[in-house]
């Protein structure tokens, strides 16, 4: 980001968190887009899309990967795929969806191909959920028409696995079980008004309110399908069915327009995790963002008894963590609840790691169980000026648990483990302020963090 949207982040996400403790967006260190929430074993995986800064289009570059296992703290996993993944796409790395299967984890996504012959969809694959990924087929998997964007992926009970997609039309195929080809025709949904609803306005311009941005899943013996719903801006709904093939009845409104803060498009995605069920969108409530710098947020929600979704309100306070933060182990400086300031990176040598640190600046870890209190706290750090981390409980302004003078390095980039005492014991659950302090920018880089007992 450039010098003068970090100064407003910093300015705008510092005076917002103080008055409403913002869980919501999820990330604020870019801008995400497109949420497909994946559970695998325990842990949440979070593959968006990424919105450049300043976009007037949506240029989107690279997919990104999140992963959390208390739903507040979430850890930047990085870009584990881009378009250099693939050598026949242009531009456009659009809305998609990764599944795991046999082992394996196959993600979905749109692109613009270089042969312009428009969007068609790949598919890529991995052995572990943040990859390395890489191209399945070093072609597309389906190019049927111009509206090709927004796969997601579905394993039904029988172990048949669906492909939806589409804008303005959806369509599916059957995924053979090596994920990566398919059996039969293209089927191409009847998008009528049992099925999708009517548009709100410009109903003349499209046969229902389907826009983009289909999800399917199944729960008891309902299947769902929910959808960015029209006209522009798009709201989210659903329809339901018996099975997988449909057909499809309309259901209702899931979430509506947002009107503030909001993009105008929006995309779900919904997971069962911990006993709660979880709803993702995204919106453009960071500062600077809009309909082309938009970022992903969740909300909890429970379904009626009778299987409906219930009207689930955007809000910046999110959801409530589902655990204990574990202090004594090493916790990664990119595993963040909310943050200002700071920016994340990628070595070879360390994997993700927070930069772009300066006076001010802090990262908030939610729901930190001190247990008995910590006697010293340590930071793997990278010193470039003198600096110091703030160690403070509750709020930015919170107990001082301790202060970590942080020393450069002999060598720029220089990583070093650095202790301190812990001054004012504490114990108990709390959320752990890490305020960085320093006379300069960029002061250090930051690995991870833990407290010893
Ligand atoms: O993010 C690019 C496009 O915008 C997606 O593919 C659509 O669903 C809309 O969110």
């Amino acid at each position: 980001m450039n010098k003068f949207l970090r100064l407003a982040l910093i300015i705008l996400t510092t005076c917002v968190h103080q008055l409403t403790h913002a869980q919501n967006p999820i990330v604020q260190t870019i801008y995400t887009a497109d949420p497909a929430p994946m559970v695998y074993k325990d842990t949440v995986f979070l593959y968006t899309g990424h919105d450049e800064d300043k976009s007037t289009w949506f240029v989107m570059k690279d997919w990104h990967a999140y992963s959390t296992v208390d739903m507040v703290n979430w850890t930047d996993r990085g870009s584990p795929l881009s378009l250099a993944n693939f050598s026949w796409a242009k531009k456009d790395a659009w809305a998609g969806q990764c599944i795991f299967r046999n082992g394996k984890f196959y993600w979905y996504v749109p692109m613009n191909q270089s042969n312009g012959q428009g969007m068609a969809l790949g598919v890529a694959v991995s052995d572990t959920p943040t990859g390395p990924f890489k191209d399945a087929l070093g072609k597309p998997l389906v190019h049927s028409g111009n509206g090709d964007i927004d796969p997601s992926v579905f394993i039904d009970d029988d172990g048949q696995a669906y492909l939806y997609w589409g804008n303005p039309y959806l369509k599916y195929v059957k995924l053979n079980p090596d994920m990566v080809s398919y059996s039969g025709q293209v089927i191409e949904v009847p998008l009528n008004r049992d099925g999708f609803h009517v548009r709100y306005k410009d109903a003349d311009k499209r046969p229902s309110a389907y826009e983009e941005a289909p999800w399917i899943y199944k729960r008891k013996d309902l299947y769902y399908l929910l959808y960015a719903a029209g006209g522009v801006p798009e709201h989210l709904a659903y329809s339901t069915s018996k099975s997988a093939a449909g057909p499809w009845q309309y259901r209702d409104t899931i979430m509506t327009i947002i009107k503030k803060g909001g993009a105008f498009t929006n995309h779900p995605g919904v997971i069962d995790y911990n006993g709660k069920s979880y709803f993702f969108y995204h919106n453009g409530a960071l500062p600077g963002g809009g309909g082309f710098n938009r970022s992903v947020a969740v909300e909890e929600f429970n379904y009626l008894p009778d299987g409906s979704i219930p009207r689930i309100a955007n809000t910046v306070a999110g959801v409530k963590p589902v655990k204990h933060l574990n202090p004594y182990q090493i916790t990664q400086a990119e595993t963040i609840a909310w943050q200002s300031g700071v920016e994340t990176a990628q070595a070879d040598d360390i994997g993700i790691y927070v930069t772009q640190i300066s006076n001010g600046d802090y990262i908030k870890i939610r729901s930190v169980d001190l247990g008995k209190g910590p006697n010293s706290f340590e930071a793997r750090v990278a010193g470039m000026s003198p600096g110091a981390i703030e160690v403070r409980l509750d709020s930015l302004q919170g107990r001082l648990l301790s202060k970590l003078i942080v020393k450069p390095g002999s060598s720029e980039g220089q990583w070093t483990t650095q202790l301190v005492k812990i001054r004012h014991k504490a114990t108990g659950v709390h959320d752990l302020f890490l305020v960085f302090k320093g006379d300069t920018d960029q002061l250090f880089n930051f690995d991870w963090w833990r407290f010893n007992k």
